[in-house]
């Protein structure tokens, strides 16, 4: 009964079609489909690269699968969501962030949360270092030292009132400490703080609740232990 059914209301669909030829060549105009276009950018979530136990010293594992299995999966699901109930097309990252002010909040919230957290899983391993080469010559001469630098970066996620994200960017040849608010970040037209993204913090509560409660600043203190300034470097170019 059911295909009876569904292959007469194809006939239908049909013949209302053909009779309704006109309005068939006004749609020719307009996307074929409905949906986004299949080669349309879409957000992905990038492997982890390292087991969920491995930064114990400074992030417990808990807090590391929730935060990817449940926080950093929504966020891209709902993002790619966004692009295709909004019909967002766009060619890169760097492209949906440029034009993020005319999108929804969803779309901001999701595709920064999405961006965000897949650079901030490169920032960390288990093996950290000190930055060397390029990378330390680049910080010395902005901000004088690593270690004003990591004074003044400390400050910043301190200071980050709620939720959000402290960077070092790239803006203009010169490395710059900033923030933004919830899961904006320098890549959208919408921030004010802006440049390419080196080095990302994540200092919303769920990053660091379990293991630290209100105690942002240990979080802050134990996470330059996992920092990797190898991927910081690469990016730097
Ligand atoms: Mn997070």
């Amino acid at each position: 009964m059911k295909s009876i059914n569904r292959r007469k209301f194809i006939k239908k669909s049909i013949s209302a079609s053909a009779t309704t030829l006109g309005a068939t060549f006004l749609l020719a105009d307009q996307p074929v489909f409905a949906s986004t276009p299949q080669n349309n950018f879409e957000f992905q979530q990038l492997k982890l690269p390292y087991s969920y136990d491995a930064l114990e010293k400074s992030i417990d594992k808990m807090t590391m699968e929730i935060h990817y299995t449940k926080h950093h999966a929504a966020y891209v699901l709902n993002v790619n969501a966004a692009i295709q109930d909004e019909k967002i097309v766009v060619k890169s990252e760097k492209e949906f962030f440029s034009g993020i002010s005319k999108r929804s909040s969803k779309a901001r919230n999701n595709g920064g949360g999405a961006y965000n957290h897949n650079l901030f899983w490169t920032c960390m391993t288990p093996s950290t270092g000190t930055p060397s080469g390029k990378i330390a010559d680049a910080i010395n001469g902005a901000f004088g030292s690593f270690d004003k630098f990591k004074e003044l970066f400390t400050q910043a996620s301190l200071s980050r009132f709620g939720s959000g994200w402290v960077w070092l960017v790239k803006e203009n040849g010169k490395l710059q400490i900033g923030s933004t608010p919830n899961q904006d970040n320098p890549l959208m037209d919408a921030s004010d703080f802006k440049g390419i993204p080196l080095l990302a913090l994540d200092v919303w509560e769920h990053a660091y609740y379990l293991k630290y409660q209100n105690k942002r600043s240990e979080y802050v203190a134990n996470w330059w232990n996992v920092v990797n300034w190898e991927t910081v470097a690469e990016r730097l170019g």
